[in-house]
């Protein structure tokens, strides 16, 4: 596709409507697995006439919104799509009949689509109706960092999973989470509202409120929780039995869950491969794996990952608290060999500093 790029043109104004598209498909964040999020934005004479995102999957693609936007102003337009257009008869039919019928001049694609039932095909028939199509370089990174879980799916059939772990000052995982993380408009609230499960010890199922986001117009994540070994029963309080749908328990034996409808998994083996390949089959794109109360079972299955990249991402909290340290007992990640993690930032939030990277 080395041909289709194109320079950002000197008054960047591919990369201003491209990140308007970004900006557009991030308003259904958290709402569209197993597709991806799309934004769209129709151009013409330099003036935007028509806007649209994907808003979930079984409802029309961003592009047919734009579209609709736009009505007769859409010809002779230049259509802006954070990912390729699609080509094929999914749920919903495909985005480049659209265009070609709504006879638009050109469009600028954000990024190639890696579903392998698009992958470049609705490039080329863009191309193939005359239509001029370019991929917008600038922003490239930009369009895939937004889907970064959708992609990761695509290409591997897992969940694209990130660890959260909380720190004391002194490098002991703790188990509460910083002074209003979980309050509106904090890290945590905000960081839920962008997953589409999340998977936790069943020490914390049985003890804490389940993790939510407060973030307006958020859904909530699927829980997932990891009941290892020794229960023979589980009781999750804080879930009720209109609820029960909200949550399912991986087991490694026969388990009682309270409420009753929970469902339970007994799998022959657990481990953090298997889970992550049901949870994408079951169309989540992305997982967040909390590291609170977690027990010495669930701190090794998650220590699991680092043989095979089974995380993508790590978000650590550092509270400025030191632990009174009990020796061997207290649960740290382990290990004698470390990597480095990419593109790290930080950040600051109430006093505690929030650490990102990616494996
Ligand atoms: C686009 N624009 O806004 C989205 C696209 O089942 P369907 O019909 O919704 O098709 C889903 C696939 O379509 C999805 O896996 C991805 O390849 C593409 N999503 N394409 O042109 C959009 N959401
Ligand atoms: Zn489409």
């Amino acid at each position: 596709a080395a041909g289709l790029r194109c320079q950002a043109q000197a008054d960047d104004k591919d990369g201003l409507y491209m990140r308007r598209c970004v900006e557009l498909a991030r308003k259904a964040a958290g709402h569209t697995s197993p597709n991806p999020m799309v934004g769209c934005v129709i151009v013409r004479d330099g003036r935007v006439v028509g806007e649209g995102f994907h808003p979930k999957a079984g409802q029309p693609h961003a592009e047919v919104f734009a579209l609709r936007d736009a009505g007769d102003l859409a010809e002779n337009a230049t259509a802006y799509v954070s990912l390729e257009p699609c080509n094929h008869y999914g749920r919903t039919p495909p985005c480049t009949e659209a265009l070609i019928k709504a006879k638009v001049k050109d469009v600028v694609v954000g990024m190639t689509d890696p579903n392998p039932i698009v992958a470049s095909k609705g490039i080329e028939r863009l191309q193939n109706a005359g239509i001029d199509v370019r991929v917008c370089v600038e922003e490239e990174a930009l369009c895939r960092k937004l889907n970064e879980a959708y992609i990761h799916r695509m290409l591997t059939g897992k969940a694209f999973a990130t660890l959260r772990a909380t720190l004391s000052m002194n490098g002991i995982v703790v188990n509460q989470i910083g002074n209003g993380a979980d309050q509106p408009g904090g890290y945590y609230s905000q960081l839920l509202k962008e997953y589409d499960g999340v998977i936790i010890s069943s020490n914390l199922a049985m003890m804490t409120a389940l993790p939510v986001s407060h973030e307006a117009g958020a859904k909530q994540p699927l829980y997932i929780i990891i009941a290892l070994g020794k229960n023979s029963h589980l009781s999750i309080p804080f879930l009720s039995e209109e609820s029960a749908s909200e949550a399912i328990v991986l087991t490694d034996s026969p388990i009682a869950v309270e409420p009753a409808g929970v469902e339970v998994l007994v799998l022959d083996r657990i481990n953090l491969d298997s889970i992550l390949q049901l949870l994408a089959q079951r169309g989540l794109c992305s997982v967040l794996v909390d590291f609170r109360d977690a027990g010495a079972d669930f701190a090794s299955l998650v220590n699991s990952f680092q043989e095979e990249k089974l995380i993508q991402k790590i978000v650590l909290e550092f509270l400025p608290v030191w632990t009174v340290s009990k020796g061997s007992g207290d649960l740290a990640f382990g290990g004698s060999q470390s990597f480095p993690l990419k593109h790290v930032e930080h950040k600051e939030f109430n006093g505690c500093v929030l650490l990102e990277g990616y494996v």
